[in-house]
C-alpha cells in the first residue's frame, strides 16, 4: 500500500460552520487525515518520521480547469480577501445572498459581482473559505492526481491518496459538503483522457450522495459512477435509485439510498450487489473509490450504523474484484476511530 500525503491540507482551517442555526466547530478539520496518519504508525504501516509517504507532484490548473471553470477557480482564490475586505469575519465566507440560477440568470449572464459571487459560486453554507482554502484544495488535488501516476505506473499497488478537503459534492462552478475541487472527478477524467487506462468505475461509499461527481458524468458511458448513501439526507437533491444516467450514459450511474439506521448486513449485501454488477457489466480496467468513513455508527454527521469490523468486510469485497484501486479520502468525523475504520477498509491490500 502506497500512500501520497501534503501537510498543505492544514492550510485550510476554518474554526467553524453554520449547522441549525448555531456556529459550531468545523467538522471537516485536519485531525481526520492526522489520525489517519497516527493510525498507520501504529499499524506499523509507516514509521515515525514518515518518510514512506510519497509527496505530490505539481500538475498544475490544467486538469482541475478540464471540469471547473475559470472564473470559479478565480473565486476560490480571491473571496476570503475580498471578503475581509468589506468587514466580513475571520471565521471565513458565508454567503448570504443567492440568485438561484434559472431565475436571476434567465435573461442575462449575471454574476453578481463581489457581493453576489458568494452565493453564486456554492451550493450551501458547509463550505467555509478561508485563507488558505484555495492552496489547500489545489494540493488536495494534486494528491489524488499523484496517486494515479503511481497506481498506473507500478505493478501490485493500490494507493490511498489522504486529500483534503475532500471533493466529490464539488461541482463545476459550486463548492459545497465541505467540498471546493472535485478530486475524485477530475483524477477519473485524468485516468481515461491522460494515463489512457480504459474504462473506469467510481465507487462512491461516502454516506452522502456525490452530487458533484455524479453531475460531471451523467450522460458518459466511462466512467461509472456508483453510490451508496443515505436516503432523505445532504445532499438532499440528488442520488435516488431512479437516477440512472442519460443518453450515452443511461445505466452508467447507479444509485443505491439506504434508509438511516442501516447496519453492516445490509450494508454488506448491497455492497456485494453493486460489485458484481459493476464487473459484470461494466468489466471496468481500475476502480477508483471515494472513501467516506461517515458511515460509521458513531459519526457526527452520517446516519448509518456500521460497526468498526465492516469495514474489513468492505476491503475484503473491494479487493475481491481483482482490480487495480485508488483510494481517495471523502468524508468521516468521528475523530477517535476515523483511523481504525480507513485502514481497515485497506487491511486487506496490505501486502
Ligand atoms: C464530504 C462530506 O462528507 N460532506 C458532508 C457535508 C454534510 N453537511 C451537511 C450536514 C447536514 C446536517 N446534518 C446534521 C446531522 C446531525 N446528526
Ligand atoms: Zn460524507
Amino acid at each position: 500500500l502506497k500512500i501520497v500525503y501534503s501537510e498543505k491540507h492544514k492550510k485550510h482551517n476554518p474554526t467553524r460552520e453554520f449547522i441549525l442555526g448555531r456556529f459550531e466547530k468545523y467538522k471537516e478539520c485536519e485531525k481526520r487525515v492526522e489520525n489517519i496518519l497516527i493510525e498507520a504508525k501504529k499499524r506499523r504501516l509507516i514509521s515515525a518520521n514518515q518518510q514512506e509517504l510519497i509527496k505530490p507532484t505539481d500538475h498544475g490548473l490544467k486538469h482541475i480547469l478540464k471540469l471547473h471553470s475559470q472564473d470559479y477557480v478565480d473565486y476560490l482564490k480571491t473571496a476570503y480577501k475580498n471578503w475581509l475586505r468589506i468587514g466580513g469575519s475571520e471565521v471565513g465566507v458565508f454567503p448570504a445572498d443567492f440568485p438561484v440560477r434559472d431565475f436571476a440568470n434567465k435573461h442575462r449572464e449575471n454574476k453578481g459581482g463581489n457581493g453576489g459571487s458568494r452565493g453564486y459560486y456554492t451550493s450551501g453554507l458547509h463550505s467555509v473559505i478561508v485563507e488558505g482554502t484555495f492552496e489547500a484544495a489545489y494540493e488536495a488535488v494534486q494528491v489524488a492526481l499523484t496517486a494515479a501516476d503511481i497506481l498506473v505506473k507500478e505493478d501490485n499497488t493500490h494507493v490511498l491518496a489522504l486529500s483534503r478537503p475532500p471533493g466529490h459534492h464539488a461541482h463545476g462552478d459550486l463548492c459545497g459538503g465541505y467540498c471546493f475541487f472535485n478530486n475524485a472527478a477530475i483524477t477519473a477524467k485524468y485516468l481515461i483522457d491522460e494515463l489512457k487506462v480504459g474504462k473506469v468505475a467510481i465507487l462512491d461509499i461516502d454516506y452522502h450522495h456525490g452530487n458533484g461527481t455524479q453531475e460531471f458524468f451523467y450522460s458518459q458511458n466511462n466512467p461509472l459512477y456508483a453510490s451508496i448513501h443515505g436516503e432523505n439526507d445532504y445532499p438532499y437533491y440528488w442520488g435516488s435509485a431512479s437516477e440512472k444516467g442519460t443518453g450515452q450514459g443511461l445505466g452508467y450511474t447507479i444509485n443505491r439510498p439506504l434508509k438511516k439506521g442501516t447496519k453492516d448486513e445490509e450494508y454488506l449485501k448491497t455492497l456485494k450487489e453493486i460489485l458484481e454488477n459493476i464487473k459484470l457489466n461494466f468489466k471496468p480496467n481500475l476502480i477508483l473509490i471515494s472513501l467516506g468513513l461517515d458511515t460509521f455508527e458513531k459519526d457526527p454527521v452520517g446516519n448509518f450504523k456500521l460497526s468498526s469490523n465492516c469495514y474489513l468486510q468492505i476491503g475484503k469485497l473491494i479487493k475481491g474484484l481483482n482490480l487495480k484501486c485508488l483510494f481517495l479520502l471523502e468524508g468521516g468525523y468521528a475523530l477517535e476511530n476515523i483511523g481504525e475504520n480507513c485502514l481497515n477498509v485497506l487491511h486487506a491490500f496490505n501486502d
